[in-house]
């Protein structure tokens, strides 16, 4: 994890803890084990969980908010007393092997890849035109990009998280050692975006790990590269459409988006591509040399692209064969949305799939007989 602005959600994080040891595994499942030993085992609050102002260590977090960003302790300590480690928070970042099985492409990107997604984000697209035109014009990141991602993230808006942020955090930040440092940070990140937005940070509803509104930013993020793109004087992601646009395509831009540069080619490859597959996501061998180490590429991209970076893309399936993809620039900027590259090629193959209907759209409205008005 480089920055502290990374952008995560429940699929990198799954994918992220597949590395994990087995035995931060068990000494996490006996802690799951405790937090969930009340019959409300299975509820997402367990209410006999002290509150969170009762902690040492968020008691310290609550004098430092004050030392370094002038809180009012008191408040902060009334509101931390209204929320208590989550549970559901805790299994949801990281599931037991039982309840998790071996990750697979294809079921991945089923939940993506669909009809329904499909046409959701054609209205999407439809509805807003003209933000993602501008955010195009001004960010050079394409609108089914921006359309895809905001598809993958929420359903271009329909389900933007049910756990109460601050729970989420804190639960995260105090109870989840592997990755405490990361969701401190986000916590404080947290407050002082609340307190910028005038808003008590308990009335922040997000995903289990925290990640906020229409395009799921974590709250570095939105401090960092979110934009007012609706021009009433405020960011809010959690309702203005236009204001998720703009700090999408503001983040891949920042991340390095290269405006019409390609994204990613599919692949073929010989038997030895795990060494290829070990370079990692992102780009490092011109696409050439890739090819002089057997990858295979459609000729006319290859010729086209010899001197582009790529990197080599597996996408398992068990059970199936791995599908292979060249990734370019594009492709490692969108992962830092979210780093992982069922997330960046669901996205890409959904903004693909956009563009084609939305041409096919185009293309048929422009050959009708004009209107008789
Ligand atoms: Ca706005």
């Amino acid at each position: 994890m480089k920055s502290g602005t990374r952008k995560i959600d429940e699929r990198k994080t799954g994918r992220t803890l597949t590395g994990f040891s087995r035995a931060a595994r068990c000494l996490l499942a006996a802690f799951i084990g405790i937090l969930s030993a009340s019959p409300l085992a299975w509820a997402a609050r367990d209410t006999n969980a002290p509150a969170f102002s009762e902690s040492p260590a968020v008691q310290e977090f609550i004098a430092d908010m004050q030392a370094r960003h002038g809180f009012d302790a008191a408040r902060l300590t009334r509101q931390f007393a209204s929320i208590r480690a989550n549970p559901a928070v805790l299994r949801a970042i990281a599931p037991p092997a039982a309840v998790e099985p071996r990750r697979s492409w294809r079921r991945y990107s089923e939940r993506f890849l669909n009809e329904p997604r499909l046409a959701q984000g054609l209205r999407f697209w439809q509805e807003h035109r003209a933000a993602l035109a501008r955010a195009e014009a001004i960010y050079g990141v394409p609108p089914e990009i921006v359309v895809a991602i905001i598809g993958v993230e929420t359903e271009y808006g329909r389900n933007t998280g049910k756990f109460g942020v601050l729970e989420a955090l804190t639960t995260l930040a105090f109870g989840y050692p592997p990755r405490a440092p990361f969701f401190r940070r986000e916590l404080e990140q947290f407050l002082l975006m609340a307190r910028e937005d005038g808003n008590s940070p308990l009335d922040y509803k997000g995903s289990y790990a925290g990640a906020i509104g229409i395009p799921q930013f974590m709250p570095s993020s939105q401090r960092h590269f979110a934009v007012d793109f609706d021009g009433d004087g405020r960011v809010d992601l959690r309702h203005s459409p236009a204001d998720a646009i703009g700090s999408v395509a503001r983040f891949l831009n920042e991340h390095g988006w290269r405006p019409g540069g390609p994204i990613a080619l599919p692949a073929g490859v010989d038997e030895d591509a795990a060494a290829l597959i070990a370079l990692g996501v992102k780009p490092s061998l011109p696409l050439r040399e890739m090819l002089e180490r057997g990858v295979i590429a459609p000729a006319s991209d290859a010729e086209r692209l010899a001197d582009t970076p790529a990197a080599l893309i597996d996408l398992i399936s068990p059970g199936q064969p791995t599908e292979y993809w060249i990734g370019f620039d594009n492709f490692y900027v969108i992962t830092r949305y979210n780093r992982s590259s069922f997330y960046a090629m669901s996205v890409f193959l959904l903004a693909e799939s956009l563009r084609e209907a939305a041409e096919e759209e185009r293309e048929s409205s422009h050959g009708e007989e004009p209107s008789q008005k």
